[in-house]
């Protein structure tokens, strides 16, 4: 494919200053990759782009935050954690992302979320810049009580940085409401306003309807769109989902409410098969399972006599419609082929980057419906969106608008799609997402003169 692209040689030069300026960081490296083999060809064709390095300052954060975070665990011992935020591209609004805890976090898994966010939040409409944050905090094992003194501990340097205006973080990866509810906690103390500094909140200090649902409906909507370009939708459609944790509960529960059947769930030790399908009651142990009790998957195989395969991710399972709404790159080009084999027609990503370059081509080639995440998760950070307007407001939307919102909203992302990726009869969603989201963040960028 490459070898026919006459702006090869643009490309490699460009990732070559990418790689030199930011060395090592390899999710960086192959987010920025994806989007520089799209939107360079668009910029060259389109004059008011050209020779204005539009690509190149957005893949630089206008900011770099890294903070230590020390804390005190149960048995009084002293640890240390590093915390980040990157604020990465405030054209169209304020900063606005995610934060994530996990082990694996780093300067190049934030950077590439953080640059991702960017065209995500372009493509939502909403006045929202990009940003994301966390820190390398390993929430499993943890005490509930060592959970909030390291969320105080890491709010007490992030709160400097944040505010209504400038910067408004929410969840992501080991960051739910329980969490989001210390961080705004210990923000208001330090702060003494009471503001939409964060979303993601509990309904009674501020949180909007259908946030917890807002990026597995909206990954769910997404592929309906989809699946309505080939006469069909997920309507009796056997459906695979990685992870288990806020994506993947509810882009399950929205399937089971068209009709559809999940046969797979995840986690980082194992999937499930339940061959029933997993039906809202069984879901809502999931839900119990995950956000309350904390415990492992392989719980559900035992309660329900599924099947357990420790170690393994569910691709190999048979199913029209796949969802990985774990990680980033936990579906390679060998999973893709395994899909394909199977008769999978449509794959949405509910994670961030959870689809490899090599999945990405073969899904192309095998003219598989494919949704990268800039569009099929932007529910998420849409309702995040709404969340502020609503706290701007000091008021409450019901839960019928606000879903009806979203619904509108993953409606628009996808028309973007086709109006920017529409070529050889059919919607290459890869490029659609990424011109779409690109062309407002540059316009604007234009129109503040040298930022
Ligand atoms: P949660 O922490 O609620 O759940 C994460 C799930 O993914 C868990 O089941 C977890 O398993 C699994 N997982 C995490 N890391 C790995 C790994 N390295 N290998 C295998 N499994 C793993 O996170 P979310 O559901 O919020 O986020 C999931 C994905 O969706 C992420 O890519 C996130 O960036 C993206 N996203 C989230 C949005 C949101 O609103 N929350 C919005 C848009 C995108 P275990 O518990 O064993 O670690
Ligand atoms: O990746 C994402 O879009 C999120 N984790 C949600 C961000 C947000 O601000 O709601």
């Amino acid at each position: 494919m490459a070898s026919k692209n006459p702006f090869e040689k643009t490309v490699k030069d460009f990732m070559r200053r990418v790689r030199r300026r930011n060395p090592g960081e390899k999710e960086f490296h192959q987010a920025v990759q994806e989007v520089a083999e799209t939107v360079i060809p668009f910029e060259a064709e389109h004059g008011k782009y050209v020779n204005q390095h539009l690509l190149e300052r957005i893949a630089e954060p206008e900011r770099v935050i890294m903070f230590r975070v020390p804390w005190f665990d149960d048995r009084g011992e002293y640890r240390i954690n590093r915390g980040f935020r990157i604020q990465m591209n405030s054209a169209l609004g304020p900063y606005k992302g995610g934060l994530r805890f996990h082990p694996s976090v780093y300067l190049g898994v934030l950077k590439f979320l953080a640059f991702e966010q960017v065209f995500k939040n372009s493509l939502t409409t909403l006045p929202l810049g990009g940003g994301k944050g966390g820190s390398d905090f390993d929430p499993k094992g943890k005490s509930e009580s060592e959970i909030m003194r390291f969320c105080q501990s890491f709010m007490t340097e992030l709160f400097r940085h944040i505010n209504a205006y400038g910067d408004v973080p929410a969840g992501d990866i080991g960051v739910g409401g329980r969490e989001i509810g210390y961080l705004f906690g210990q923000y208001k103390r330090i702060a003494n306003r009471f503001t939409g500094v964060l979303t993601g909140k509990g309904m009674m200090y501020g949180g909007s309807l259908i946030r917890p649902e807002a990026t597995g409906y909206g990954c769910v909507y997404f592929t309906e769109e989809m699946l309505a370009t080939r006469g069909s939708g997920i309507k009796g459609k056997t459906v695979v989902i990685s992870g288990s944790g806020n994506v993947a509960q509810y882009a399950a529960e929205k399937v089971n409410h068209l009709g559809g059947k999940v046969v797979a769930l995840s986690d980082s030790e194992g999937f499930i098969y339940d061959k029933q399908g997993i039906d809202d009651e069984k879901l809502n142990y999931i839900m119990f399972l995950k956000n309350e009790k904390r415990g492992r998957i392989r719980e559900y195989a035992e309660k329900y006599k599924a099947e357990f395969h420790a170690g393994k991710n569910p691709w190999g399972v048979k199913c029209h419609v796949a969802l990985p709404c774990a990680t980033e790159n936990e579906l390679d080009g060998k999973d893709a082929l395994i899909l394909k084999k199977n008769g999978c027609k449509a794959v949405a990503e509910g994670a961030n980057m959870p689809c490899t370059p090599e999945a990405h081509a073969a899904f192309h080639k095998a003219k598989i419906l494919f949704a990268p995440g800039k569009a099929s998760n932007a529910g998420g950070v849409a309702v995040s969106g709404l969340e502020m307007a609503q706290n701007s407001q000091r008021l409450s939307w019901s839960r019928d608008e606000v879903d009806q919102r979203l619904h509108e909203i993953m409606k628009r992302i996808h028309r973007v799609c086709k109006q920017y990726g529409y070529e050889n009869g059919q919607i290459n969603y890869v490029k659609g997402s990424n011109i779409g989201g690109f062309v407002k963040v540059a316009d604007a960028m234009l129109a503040q003169g040298l930022v």
